[in-house]
């Protein structure tokens, strides 16, 4: 089985990002490149076709199914087998990076290629996927396809979620479909077919830890829980010259306070919590009127569902206690549990890695991934590559060639070893 995973391609696995870096490309400082790619748009249906014209001639089959999730499938030697699913996602952060998420899914079919080339034949089908709106920046939340696959949250869940430009999600999703009406189609994830036999994602690690230690591999262990809440005030708009600043019911003004407030009860001095307020939406957003309305996000996570829990249930409370003089709404958007991943699957991770000579850490994940709701469904896991000073969600997200394709060494090990 040595050989199996030295057939991966370095140089083709590398042209095939660049080429998806190509699709999105944004200027970054410094002379950085980025991506933004959001879900659902016609610069995401030109990857995904990208995606399968590479597939095509390895005779993977493409479904895609009610979320959009799309699958490229290759067959086993016993069909009726549960397939082995690897991927991620192909949508990027506004201001994101070459690898997030497209590195996942590029190392899937990487793999799968280089097993047929080894004359590999698994006994189980493989399935790379990319999943829907992994990252929530178009639409909130994240991880939309993984959660409706996984059956966390029925798939008309986030029909009304609407984005920047008032485009609801239904109706993104509508359009897309529809745009790729010629592919074939698939019942929806466990709600509506079989469960995968097990499932394995490649991602950069979007922190410093590997670079910093010199590890080729992160192992990864779990994943940390991850609420996101989303926080509206209404006040009254009033003149900036005239009105008093006892009388007025400014939403800026109370925007600071329960912020203030929120950042005194996510305090963590071990540095271990994590809490972004990282959306602020004004209006009427001119200099010389009062804010009547401030909509602002809430990003907390923490690897202990106590804490999650503890701490998340207070914000409401929080944001309430804190604002003066507007009407409070906070909803939450999105709870997805700390999980931890299969023995199974980070065994075979810290397997392949040792056998093929790597430096590899046992270590979580800080963000969240589409793996998180898979792990109910089956043996589950992930593998970690190094990125520039951890780096992500940013232009200057970088990873080298020979880092990435020693990722997908380990994950052509694993695969071939899951698919049996
Ligand atoms: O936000 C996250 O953790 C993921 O990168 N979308
Ligand atoms: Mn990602
Ligand atoms: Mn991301």
């Amino acid at each position: 089985m040595g050989e199996a995973w030295s057939t991966v391609n370095e140089g083709r696995q590398w042209r095939r990002l660049m080429e998806m870096g190509e699709i999105g490309a944004i200027a970054g400082p410094d002379g950085a490149q980025g991506v933004n790619r959001a879900c659902l748009t016609p610069l995401d249906r030109k990857a995904r076709r990208l995606l399968i014209s590479w597939a095509a001639p390895l005779g993977l089959k493409p479904s895609v199914d009610p979320l959009g999730n799309l699958f490229l499938r290759q067959e086993g030697a016993d069909p009726d087998a549960a397939p082995v699913l690897s991927g991620s996602h192909m949508d990027t952060q506004p201001n994101g990076g070459r690898f997030d998420g497209i590195y996942g899914v590029v190392a899937a079919l990487e793999a799968v290629q280089a097993l047929r080339e080894a004359g590999v034949k698994p006994r189980r089908p493989i399935e790379v996927v990319a999943w829907t709106n992994e990252e929530g920046g178009r639409f909130a939340p994240g991880c939309m396809g993984s959660m409706a696959y996984a059956g966390y949250r029925p798939a008309d869940t986030w029909n009304a979620a609407e984005d920047g430009d008032g485009v609801r999600f239904a109706g993104a999703l509508r359009e897309h479909l529809a745009a790729e009406a010629d592919l074939p189609r698939r019942p929806l994830g466990v709600v509506e077919g079989p469960a995968p036999h097990a499932y394995v994602e490649a991602h950069i690690e979007q922190g410093p830890r590997l670079e910093a230690e010199g590890k080729d591999i992160g192992v990864v262990s779990g994943i940390q829980g991850s609420r996101w809440f989303v926080v509206e005030l209404t006040g009254e708009t009033a003149h900036a010259g005239t009105a008093p600043l006892s009388l007025r019911r400014d939403a800026v003004q109370d925007m600071v306070r329960a912020v203030e407030a929120l950042n005194a009860l996510m305090r963590d001095p071990s540095d271990v919590l994590r809490f972004t307020v990282g959306r602020i939406e004004v209006s009427p957003n001119t200099s010389n009127s009062v804010a009547d309305r401030v909509r602002f996000t809430i990003d907390f996570r923490h690897p202990s569902a106590d804490v999650l829990r503890e701490r998340g249930d207070a914000i409401e409370a929080t944001v309430r206690g804190a604002v003066r003089d507007c009407g409070v709404a906070v909803t939450e958007r999105f709870n997805a549990q700390p999980v931890e991943f299969s023995p199974a699957v980070v065994g075979a991770v810290e397997r392949a890695a040792k056998a093929q000579g790597l430096s590899a850490l046992l270590m979580p994940s800080g963000a969240f991934h589409d793996a998180q709701f898979i792990v109910p469904l089956c043996p589950t896991g992930m593998v970690f590559v190094p990125c520039r000073k951890g780096i992500s969600h940013n232009p200057a997200e970088y990873s080298e060639p020979a880092q990435l394709a020693k990722g997908t060494r380990v994950l052509a090990q694993v695969l071939a070893e899951l698919a049996g």
